[in-house]
């Protein structure tokens, strides 16, 4: 036996409890795990995401729970597709990708639709989906919710994406958030197979692979030139007017287009859900006299808005008077999409207003006094005659004086967002219902969709934390009215305005057999009783005393609510403005 001395004794037993601590350390570090499910929750949390919309079930269930466990957010939905709405409108909103949760196959399907409408309105949202096994579904071998998701997702977003090991998941996570929120927004596709999430890896290499995106909308400034060749237009014009689209609204460029405007005091319209980006009531709103300034203005500086059937594709009859266009826009390629632009401005809004008011500098010429006299003029008159058929209360309700009280309300309460839906019911309240913030007005956007109205309401309420007025038609409504269960569980502060006019139209079944007519529903159905099933608030209004009522008394409680709106059947047009868009066969 070795004979130590004390010190010798000494030293030995401090290096064998070193030993041990660093093989207990190694076995903790070992035992120290994280997985999939982790990974993708602290991802979107690094990167300040905080709310999820969803469905959960296989084989995303342990993904929503642990989010919610984790501090995120999770708003569990009736319907994907509402989910998915609800994540489009709170890109739309915040400027950040709203995340919508479903299973694979069918949940990833009814997520879908609101995806396609997030890229089609260049809203930033990211559909994550789990998907089936790989090895299965490419042979169709008849999996669990088999589909080749990727595939199906790819021609309606802006970029999919599927991720196969953990360590990847903050890769791809960060190519989702900046595909969906630089350039041009829009709906992105993220596929995280079964096996995937069911993946542990060491704590520390996950928490390495996790990417904080740096700058994830960066700034694109506009080439100096484009932006002198567009002032120099504008300087040119005779009657200039200019024209905000909801990207303007989006940019969140509201002081420097506001400042432009004033400092112009070029006329300005501003598309639906631009509505709100300076007040309405601004003297140099040219809503009133949206025919006339479309058809006479001779310069017409585009903003955040593409030519699209919105807009009569930039030509025809509506456009009258030849006319030069300036647009300012961050895809390239919207450039000359309808008619040709004299002007391009290339860049992100923020940074091409402001480097156009650079170029202005102090002096701007004014637009001539006949220009300005000839739009209020045209406003003015616009406007009584509207005033006239505001002022008229009768029984039961037309679409306009049921518009007026809400038109009060939206004034005395110009927070709250407006969600709208319907033909009739979006075209009048469009039209009669001044906004005065921006990204308040949320409705159909360029798709003129159904079905977007519950999910609207509930994004725009989690995300403002504010109230929500959601005014839609009765056919409108069923195709997420399901939803009032989730705002009377989260007990939000969204007072649902149903429109009831009976249906979309009243035709009347030609055939002779019992069936109604294809648009023709239920009569006097009341919606108010649906909410009451769920602990929510029911207000049946058969006059607009009644409906001043139910709003504010609903608004002041700030509780779920349900107006059933007793809308005259006869007052409205099938289809709303669109009338015309219906084909009509020229066969006898
Ligand atoms: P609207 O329906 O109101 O007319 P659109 O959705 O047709 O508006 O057009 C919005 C346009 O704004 C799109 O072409 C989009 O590329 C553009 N856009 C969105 N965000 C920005 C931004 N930050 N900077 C510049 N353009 C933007
Ligand atoms: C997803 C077609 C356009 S407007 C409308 C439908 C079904 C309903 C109009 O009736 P409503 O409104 O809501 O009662 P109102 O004010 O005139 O009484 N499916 C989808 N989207 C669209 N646009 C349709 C169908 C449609």
């Amino acid at each position: 036996m070795l004979d130590l001395n004390e010190d010798q004794r000494a030293t030995r037993s401090a290096q064998s409890n070193l030993q041990r601590s660093a093989a207990e350390d190694t076995l903790q570090k070992k035992t120290e795990m994280t997985d999939a499910f982790h990974l993708v929750i602290d991802a979107l949390k690094l990167n300040g995401i905080e709310n999820i919309y969803g469905l959960p079930g296989i084989p995303v269930t342990d993904l929503a729970r642990l989010a919610q466990a984790e501090g995120m957010r999770v708003i569990s939905f009736r319907h994907e597709q509402n989910a998915g709405n609800a994540a489009a409108i709170a890109g739309f909103i915040t400027k950040k990708p709203g995340i919508c949760l479903t299973v694979s196959a069918p949940g990833f399907l009814n997520g879908l639709t609101a995806l396609a409408n997030a890229t089609t309105n260049c809203f930033p949202m990211i559909l994550i989906s789990g998907s089936s096994e790989r090895e299965i579904v490419d042979l169709q071998q008849g999996d669990y919710e088999e589909m080749d998701q990727l595939a199906i997702a790819k021609p309606h977003a802006k970029a999919p994406f599927r991720v196969l090991r953990a360590e990847d998941i903050g890769i791809g996570v960060a190519r989702a958030i900046r595909a969906a929120v630089s350039g041009r927004p829009g709906g992105v596709y993220l596929d995280l197979p079964a096996k995937l999430l069911a993946q542990a890896i060491d704590a520390e290499k996950g928490r390495k692979s996790l990417i904080k995106v740096v700058d994830p909308a960066p700034r694109q400034l506009p080439a100096p030139e484009s932006v002198k060749r567009a002032v120099d237009l504008l300087k040119s014009a005779k009657r200039p007017m200019i024209l905000l689209g909801k990207g303007a609204a989006h940019a969140q460029a509201d002081a420097q287009i506001r400042e432009f405007v004033e400092k112009t005091g070029i006329p300005y319209l501003p598309m639906s859900m631009a509505k709100g980006l300076l007040p309405d009531t601004h003297p140099q709103s040219a809503s009133a006299a949206r025919s006339f300034v479309l058809a006479e203005s001779d310069v017409v500086m585009v903003v955040g808005a593409r030519l699209n059937w919105l807009l009569a594709h930039g030509k025809g009859k509506t456009w009258g008077k030849p006319k030069q266009f300036i647009q300012i826009e961050i895809a390239p390629t919207e450039i000359d999409s309808n008619v040709a632009i004299a002007a391009p401005v290339i860049g992100d809004i923020g940074s091409c207003v402001s480097a156009m008011l650079g170029e202005i500098g102090s002096s701007f010429p004014k637009p001539s006094a006949e220009w300005l006299g000839a739009v209020g003029e045209r406003k003015d008159k616009n406007l009584a005659k509207m005033a006239e058929t505001l002022a008229k209360d009768p029984t039961p309700m037309s679409f306009h004086s049921a518009l007026r009280v809400l038109k009060g309300v939206i004034k005395a309460n110009p927070g709250i967002s407006l969600v709208n839906e319907g033909a009739n019911t979006l075209d009048f309240a469009r039209a009669i219902i001044d906004m005065y913030e921006p990204r308040k007005r949320l409705d159909v956007g360029t798709w003129g969709v159904m079905g977007v109205g519950m999910g609207y309401a509930v994004g725009a309420a989690i995300e403002t934390g504010k109230p929500v007025l959601a005014v839609c038609g009765d056919s409108a409504f069923g195709f997420s009215g399901m939803e009032i269960e989730t705002i009377c569980r989260y007990d939000l502060p969204v007072c649902t305005v149903v429109f009831n006019n009976n249906g979309v139209y009243t035709d009347v079944n030609p055939s002779g057999t019992k069936d109604l007519a294809p648009t023709v529903f239920v009569k006097n159905a009341r919606y108010d009783k649906l909410i009451e099933a769920f602990g929510g608030i029911g207000y049946h209004a058969t006059t607009t005393a009644e409906l001043e009522k139910a709003v504010n008394e609903a608004l002041k409680l700030g509780k779920p609510a349900l107006i059933n709106a007793v809308i005259d059947e006869s007052a409205g047009t099938e289809s709303g403005r669109l009338t015309n868009l219906n084909p009509h066969s020229s066969a006898k």
